[in-house]
């Protein structure tokens, strides 16, 4: 039938732009020294990250969806995640750059031949005999699988921002400015329930569901993202001096990690900059400020006189329409993201100022949700009421009540496919390699 050819060929077409994107990070950028090079104790070589892709796409796409045999047996326990820590991934006998791109390409091209005659329970939905989700249900397996590799690329250029040495990745476009920077610097959300999270959303992770009420009281969130000339304030008046912003946890990590900015930050004369991909440059005013932990960003709302927002106070602001009581796929409605909706899938190398996305924002009127920074919440990841894993424990089950702290939103390096208003990511309070920011909230009626 006509839709289940149209899914297939999206498929098809995001298959291709994420393997693009991968060899652009890797094979394409760097020789095999830096390929197989540790940039930081806290990465994988970026050799890893390209076969796990493949590994990962093999697992599911042709053995556990396809019912094939495996093609590479022997290599499935170096590129298990658990099994081996990011520090200790470059004492393994990976497959070289070439080897892995072959591989890749193999496994590739068996997952094309597959797709042709899968059927993806697209109308009919195919669910599993015992009445579960199928892997294949809407095409899961394969949203799965493209989101996976996405995700890497994050994680990739991650590891691109942290390794030292002439600058390989090339901008897309130039600075833009900011069209209007938000007038009100704060939204107000009345109190209210709203549905936060999903059930039927073919592209959704296990951890987004099931969809639940989720009553709040009033309160008010910062319309953008704190921006770097905010966050200097904050230096400037000593935050990283003042015990008194910072949790005990918090102070503890700012005494042993002794910082005081964020990081690939420098002072440089009154000011500072950072070192973006290689590259040196004075820190831009308007950008949402990136690379800061969940420690600095609360430390930074207590000094502001607010807090971070709950994981529930973020999704409200981004999806609940008070106009019809629904919840949206995105702030701005269910069409997919374009570039006028929000800054995504590393078009540019870095966020996009304040005030850059109107058409992105949300019925409430909040802005730049989507896209340029991920933010941090207040809310440790756990699992919504009645959770069931789906299809395996260790993409976040095993993450749950561990103190991982929870971000949304996505960033500019977030492939559109891999992000929306229920997608939950989380990480060690700590981390900073990644593309953080945040918003602040704060308890209160309306003015
Ligand atoms: C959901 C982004 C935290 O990168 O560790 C990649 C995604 N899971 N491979 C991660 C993931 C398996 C995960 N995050
Ligand atoms: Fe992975």
């Amino acid at each position: 039938n006509q839709e289940q050819e149209r899914a297939k060929e999206r498929i098809a077409a995001e298959l291709d732009r994420s393997r693009r994107r991968s060899n652009g990070l890797t094979i394409d950028a760097l020789d095999e020294e830096g390929l197989l090079a540790q940039h930081s104790p806290l990465m994988s070589p970026l050799v890893w990250d390209l076969a796990h892709i493949g590994n990962y796409e093999e697992q599911w796409l042709l053995r556990a969806a396809g019912g094939r045999e495996a093609l590479r047996p022997d290599i499935d326990g170096l590129y298990d995640a658990f099994e081996n820590p990011r520090a200790d991934r470059v004492t393994l006998p990976l497959l070289r750059p070439q080897e892995a791109r072959e591989y890749n390409d193999r496994v590739r091209k068996e997952v094309l031949d597959s797709l042709e005659s899968v059927d993806l329970g697209v109308p009919e939905p195919r669910e599993a005999p015992d009445g579960r989700r199928s892997l294949l249900d809407a095409g899961f397996v394969f949203h799965m699988v493209i989101q996976h590799e996405h995700q890497h690329d994050e994680t990739m250029l991650a590891t691109h921002q942290l390794r030292t040495g002439e600058p390989v990745l090339l901008e897309d476009v130039g600075t833009v400015a900011a069209l209007r920077p938000p007038v009100e610097e704060e939204v107000f959300v009345p109190e209210g329930g709203f549905t936060m999270g999903t059930d039927d959303d073919p592209w959704a992770y296990d951890n987004e569901g099931p969809s639940h009420e989720v009553v709040l009281g009033p309160y008010w969130i910062d319309t953008a993202p704190v921006t770097n000339a905010a966050y200097q304030r904050f230096i400037e008046d000593g935050g990283y001096q003042s015990r008194r912003w910072w949790t005990r946890e918090g102070w503890e990590w700012r005494e042993r990690a002794s910082v005081r900015a964020p990081a690939f930050w420098s002072p440089e004369g009154d000011g500072w900059s950072r070192r973006r991909f290689g590259r040196q440059e004075m820190v831009p005013s308007d950008e949402p400020v990136q690379h800061v932990n969940f420690h600095e960003a609360a430390a930074y709302a207590a000094w502001a006189g607010k807090r971070l927002p709950t994981e529930a106070e973020w999704e409200k602001a981004a999806r609940f329409d008070p106009g019809t009581g629904r919840s949206r796929r995105y702030p701005w409605g269910d069409d997919e993201p374009d570039s006028r909706h929000a800054n995504l899938g590393q078009r540019k190398l870095g966020p996009s100022p304040a005030g850059r996305h109107p058409d992105g924002a949300s019925p409430l009127g909040v802005q730049q949700l989507i896209g340029d920074v991920w933010e941090w919440t207040s809310t440790t990841f756990t699992g919504y009421p009645g959770f069931r894993t789906f299809p395996y424990r260790e993409y976040s089950e095993v993450f749950f009540d561990q103190g991982y702290k929870v971000l949304r939103g996505g960033s500019w390096a977030t492939h559109p496919t891999a992000v929306r208003s229920t997608f939950r990511n989380w990480d060690h309070a700590i981390r900073r390699q990644i593309f953080s920011g945040f918003r602040c909230a704060r308890d209160g009626e309306s003015a």
